[in-house]
């Protein structure tokens, strides 16, 4: 037996998860999670990144004393595009900005005007999306942060607190993809746009492909958390990456939503998509494992409810996801729907207001209860997932059996029914913590003990339970989906 240690960041929990390979299955085991709150100070969302560290350590001493002291090395994924930055004696500049603060509202349009859409997609073949870290470090150089300006060096999330735990300043590929300042054939940073940017091209160092060994906890960290100074693995480092590299796919071509805060729909192919189709589609050409590509969309996902929730809560009402199951299934159907990429569900907000604004902007019986306003959100997401999968199928010229739901959402009974009825075809729930399971199973890759990603997939398939939705109601969900387009004016 051989066990991994694996700490899973997503922008609402963080875990550590200890993975067990035993002849061919793997026992996983959440032995630590918690929270992830970013915080507001003045007009500026952060992340509390030395709350995440000391989590972090809170997982390796839990392990400790768990009795997994055998533990063979452990690996880090996080969500993409944020970073901080390093000054020369190598601490920590600032704290990171969270990908929803505000500064960078106009960013894009600015850089555009610099350097044309087309132009940018060709060179990085990533989405265009407000928060990329290429606008948050035009805006920083745009106000001559004297954070940018004393910066040594970049490090996204994942790097960051991997650098935290063994002194090592090292870039790894399918993170550093996320940025929208990587050249998406050659692998590694766009130094030309980069500088053409304005943006200091000192600050970033070669991505290493996802399974390098990436240093040692140092000594020091060995000996406050009380296990060994073990290898730490420059997994698949951005979640998304992680997550679908545990798609337990039984065929190279497969269609994937990794649903937690974000819902990303797309599959994986050889080579990035750069044509002016993919460009109009704003779709992203993100790094994988094995020098794979993750071709696939930002759909906003649970973070609508994520927001209801919070909101729902400082008024004093807790609802559990059974309660919340319970409140979905009696609300009528098909009442009112939204454009979950609106931009203006993208900043924390009160979202339950919110959603009722747009219902009223667009003319549609406005959502009161708690039950009304979920059954809205959830029924819009299935309808959204269609439309996108559907334009990633004509971009690619194929049509897929049905779709692989893998993260936290792959729990939610009726966003998967909902998604096979809107679909018209088979949803595959599971695993719910396939993120995890796909940075375990990079560094058993790296440490030898896997031969390959499809070994690897083999063994998710074989070690969880999957939950097959099959797809109902067509008639209705047909005259939703009419419906859906027309409200939300997707073409
Ligand atoms: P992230 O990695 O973005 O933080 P996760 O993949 O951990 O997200 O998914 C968390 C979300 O999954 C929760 O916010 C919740 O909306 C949803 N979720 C998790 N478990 C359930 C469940 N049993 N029923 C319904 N929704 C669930
Ligand atoms: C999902 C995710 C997604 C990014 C977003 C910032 O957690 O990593 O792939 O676009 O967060």
């Amino acid at each position: 037996m051989v066990s991994t240690l694996a700490f899973d960041l997503g922008a609402s929990s963080g875990r550590a998860v200890v993975g067990h390979l035993d002849d061919g299955h793997l026992a996983i085991e959440t032995i630590y999670s918690f929270p992830n709150e970013p915080v507001w100070v003045h007009n500026h969302l952060y992340w509390d990144v030395l709350q995440l560290l000391h989590k972090i350590k809170q997982g390796l001493i839990t392990a400790h004393l768990k009795g997994y002291g055998d533990i063979q090395s452990i690996g880090i994924d996080t969500w993409g595009v944020d970073f901080g930055l390093l000054g020369t004696n190598g601490e920590l500049l600032g704290n990171p900005y969270h990908y929803r603060d505000p500064h960078t509202r106009t960013t894009m349009e600015e850089v555009e005007q610099f350097v044309p859409r087309q132009e940018l997609f060709a060179q990085t073949g990533i989405q265009f999306l407000s928060f990329n870290t290429l606008y948050q470090l035009y805006a920083l150089q745009k106000v001559a942060s004297p954070l940018l300006e004393k910066a040594e060096t970049l490090l996204l999330m994942p790097e960051l607190l991997r650098y935290f735990l063994t002194g090592e300043r090292m870039s790894e590929w399918t993170i550093a993809s996320t940025t929208q300042l990587c050249d998406p054939h050659m692998r590694t940073w766009n130094l030309a746009l980069i500088e053409k940017l304005g943006i200091p091209s000192h600050l970033f160092s070669q991505p290493v492909p996802a399974g390098t060994i990436a240093g040692k906890l140092l000594p020091k960290v060995a000996e406050e958390v009380g296990l060994d100074t073990l290898p730490v693995i420059a997994v698949a480092e951005h979640d998304t990456a992680s997550a679908v590299a545990a798609v337990p796919a039984d065929h190279a071509e497969f269609a994937y939503l990794s649903s937690g805060t974000w819902s990303l729909i797309g599959t994986e192919i050889a080579e990035p998509m750069l044509n002016d189709a993919a460009l109009e589609l704003n779709i992203t050409n993100e790094g994988g494992i094995n020098g794979t590509v993750r071709l696939l969309k930002n759909v906003t996902g649970l973070w609508l409810i994520q927001e209801c929730r919070r909101i729902w809560r400082n008024e004093g009402k807790q609802l559990s996801y059974e309660d919340e199951g319970m409140l979905i299934a009696k609300s009528a159907p098909f009442q009112a729907f939204i454009d979950p990429d609106d931009p203006m569900f993208l900043a924390p907000a009160h979202m339950p207001r919110k959603i009722q604004q747009y219902c009223h902007q667009t003319g549609q019986p406005i959502p009161e209860s708690e039950g009304a306003l979920l059954r809205c959100i959830v029924e819009s997401l299935a309808l959204r997932y269609r439309f996108v999968l559907e334009r990633i199928e004509s971009l690619i010229q194929k049509r897929f059996a049905g779709l692989h739901i893998v993260g936290g959402g792959s729990q939610h009974a009726a966003l998967c029914q909902y998604t096979a009825n809107a679909l018209g075809r088979p949803v595959w729930a599971g695993p719910q913590e396939a993120t995890a399971i796909g940075n375990l199973l990079v560094q058993l890759i790296a440490l030898g003990k896997i031969k390959d990603i499809q070994q690897a997939r083999q063994i998710v398939r074989h070690s969880f339970p999957l939950v097959t939705y099959e797809p109902g109601d067509r008639a209705a969900w047909e005259q939703a989906y009419k419906t859906f387009l027309t409200v939300t004016k997707a073409n």
